[in-house]
């Protein structure tokens, strides 16, 4: 028994000797392992001697745990927490509304801070300042990230503060523990347990969703039961938010609308019955006893068959105020959401019903309301324009929804970093208020600002079931704290912390992780197609269903093709969804020289000899971008081989495996939707897919 604890001993020395631990992915971001190079190392050892904090609160006592673990972790050896700066290279965490730094701190808020290399008493020391103790704890935590990217800490004269004021993860996890559209398995909450039993993992949740400055979790699922609010559910609930707390994150319900009835006992759930806005009264007053910083309510109504206010021929706005009177008087809000295309009445075009519903009912929702507006028309699709909602709203409060979680793009078998493509969202130019009014600033000037990440969590060992798919939660963060950082900078910042520093490492998991979203769009749905993958799972291409009944559930009908040719017609002589836009973005789509390639066919629908601006025809295009997609799978495989023994084998086998499958996925997405589209244009394959087709 000794010998085998000795040898296991001696092996894991070994191995951390070598630098090259097994890992399992569990901490995520979070690794703190020991700066391999020794004089950086102790140049750091020296900037951060020991840590005081002094604030005794839950949160203090977080900001403390987490220096100590990071420093310690980073520095190989204990940093010691001490009561005053006892000399040079003190980190010194003040939270003071009344500190030397008030004029710089009062604009940054609670949650913004400042790091500063200060001098007390002849010392050296850093100061991470904030007028709140979150603020103060984002700061710890940037503090640890520049030594974990290997950045200076010294002359350090950082100010940060959030552009929005919610930042949250919407978790679709049912009370019976699955995820829709998680592929991490189970859900993290364990309902069945809570509230007598906390699993550990709420706490380190809590700490990587601070990390990176996310302050809000909606627990369940948008697809809502009505349960959720039973009292018996919500004392879990309350033991889920006694432990984000600390962290700062505020717990949030989705609601379903029926609920008066349903767990209520009322005959009715109409917003005008008196007995209904009572009953949501008291559910608030409720909720806000056991939860007393809860956030408030997230509904989907009348969508995908969910009840809502037009169950009595109410409107969106009567929906989402009659919850928005319930919560107000403990400053909630309402996230209402304007995901709904179900009415083919609305509009034969999918795409334009959002609008149509939500545009008239602008200036009709109470201010504690936001109208939480997916990111691009139709549905999480790999590329989408954005939303006309989004500049639309002007005397509404509108908040983004974006999807963390890859339906839509290979579960968690793909590399499909996303940061590029929230990017393109953010910088998407809406002219709401003249030219170079992005989406990011009319979410910056919503009146209530927020934004929502379908989180792709689990009760996987590695939280996300790849550990690539872990960027994503990581790259979500950072953009809801500052849409404007750049995606090759996350990615950095990703990358050295989550699989250290070796340069080699990090210039190929940058390099896989760069092109991975638009490689993803390439095989799977090109040049502006969308919506062709298959009905259920969403994983596998299906374009060749067509359905009468419903219509916006088959693959044709978003892409029409035909053997003249393919792609929707969205400008005024087609459905005019263009028309949706600004004038000057309604042109720049409408007009074929302008309409960029990456959205043809979602606007266009163009002959098969049709010709791009790269001379190449619309059929030519299709098979390049189709094959390209592939080879670039092919040479992230070719590039993650060149690491083995680089990072630790235990990821190094997980991730070289999920890039067989993904390779295969992205093959299976080329061969059936080209063989397909081949079938209606009836044109020559190309070279190249020549032999690939010979072979199948
Ligand atoms: O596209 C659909 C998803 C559903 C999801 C819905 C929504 C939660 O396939 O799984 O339901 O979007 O966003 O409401």
């Amino acid at each position: 028994m000794k010998i085998g604890i000795r040898i296991v001993t001696i092996l894991s020395l070994l191995l951390a000797a070598g630098g090259i631990r097994a890992e399992d992915g569990s901490r995520l971001w979070l690794r703190y392992d020991p700066i391999p190079d020794r004089q950086l190392q102790a140049n750091y050892a020296a900037q951060a001697a020991e840590i005081v904090v002094s604030d005794v609160s839950p949160t203090g006592a977080a900001i403390r745990d987490e220096l100590q673990r990071g420093l310690s972790g980073l520095l190989g050896h204990e940093v010691p927490v001490v009561a005053n700066a006892t000399r040079s290279g003190a980190v010194v965490v003040e939270i003071s509304t009344n500190s030397p730094w008030a004029t710089e701190l009062n604009p940054l808020g609670e949650e913004g801070y400042l790091i500063r290399s200060a001098t007390n008493h002849g010392d050296t020391v850093t100061v991470i300042a904030s007028r709140g103790e979150i603020g103060a704890l984002y700061g710890a935590f940037h503090f640890l990230r520049l030594l974990q990217t290997g950045q200076g800490i010294t002359g350090l004269n950082i100010s940060e503060k959030p552009r929005l004021q919610r930042r949250m993860l919407d978790h679709w996890d049912n009370l019976n523990g699955s995820v829709e559209r998680g592929y991490a398995g189970k859900s993290m909450w364990k309902w069945d347990e809570l509230p007598g039993k906390i699993d550990p993992r709420y706490r380190d949740y809590a700490r990587a969703n601070a990390s990176i400055g996310l302050n809000g979790a909606v627990l369940n699922n948008v697809n809502a039961k009505p349960e959720q609010l039973t009292t018996a559910n919500l004392k879990k609930a309350a033991a889920i938010a006694d432990v984000l707390r600390p962290h700062g994150i505020h717990v949030y319900l989705t609601a379903n609308f029926a609920s008066p009835k349903i767990i209520g006992g009322l005959k009715t759930a109409n917003p005008a019955s008196p007995e209904v806005q009572r009953w949501w009264r008291q559910k608030a007053d409720e909720i806000y006893a056991l939860i007393p910083d809860f956030g408030g309510f997230l509904v989907k109504a009348n969508s995908e068959g969910q009840p809502g206010p037009q169950d009595y021929k109410l409107t969106h706005a009567d929906g989402a105020n009659l919850l928005a009177a319930a919560v107000a008087p403990h400053g909630g809000i309402v996230m209402w959401r304007a995901f709904v295309y179900n009415s083919p009445k609305i509009d034969k075009d999918r795409a334009k019903r959002a609008y149509l519903e939500f545009k008239p009912l602008d200036g009709r929702f109470a201010t504690n309301v936001l109208v939480q507006v997916k990111n691009g028309p139709i549905d999480f699709q790999p590329r989408e324009p954005f939303h006309p909602l989004f500049g639309a709203l002007k005397k509404t409060s509108v908040m983004a929804e974006c999807e963390i979680t890859q339906e839509n793009m290979g579960h968690a078998t793909d590399i499909v970093f996303l940061a590029p493509m929230w990017k393109e969202f953010f910088e998407s130019d809406t002219f709401a208020a003249g030219k170079g009014t992005t989406v990011a600033d009319t979410l910056e000037a919503s009146p209530q600002t927020a934004i929502a990440g379908v989180a792709n969590t689990g009760s996987d060992t590695n939280w996300c079931g790849h550990d690539f798919a872990q960027a994503n939660w990581y790259a979500f963060g950072r953009l809801a704290w500052d849409s404007r950082i750049s995606a090759d900078q996350i990615a950095d910042e990703w990358t050295r912390m989550t699989w250290g520093s070796d340069a080699k490492v990090v210039a190929t998991v940058e390099g896989m992780l760069r092109g991975s979203w638009e490689a993803c769009v390439s095989y799977e749905m090109p040049l502006g197609l969308h919506h062709i993958m298959e009905g259920g799972g969403h994983y596998d291409p299906k374009p060749g269903t067509v359905s009468r009944s419903t219509p916006e559930y088959s693959g044709w009908y978003y892409h029409k093709a035909d053997a003249n040719g393919i792609g929707f017609d969205r400008t005024t002589n087609g459905s005019d969804a263009v028309g949706q836009y600004a004038p000057e973005v309604a042109a720049h789509f409408s007009d074929l020289t302008t309409c960029p390639p990456e959205f043809l066919l979602w606007f266009h629908h163009v002959n098969w000899d049709y010709r791009l601006q790269d001379g190449n025809t619309v059929w030519d295009e299709l098979c390049f971008r189709y094959n390209d997609g592939v080879e670039y799978v092919k040479g992230m495989q070719a590039q993650w081989e060149k690491l083995r023994g680089r990072v630790d084998a235990e990821r190094f086998a997980a991730v070289q495996k999920r890039l067989e499958e993904q390779r295969l996925h992205a093959t299976k997405w080329r061969d059936i939707c080209i063989s397909y589209f081949q079938s209606k244009s009836q044109k020559p394959l190309p070279a190249y897919l020549t032999k690939v087709a010979d072979k199948k």
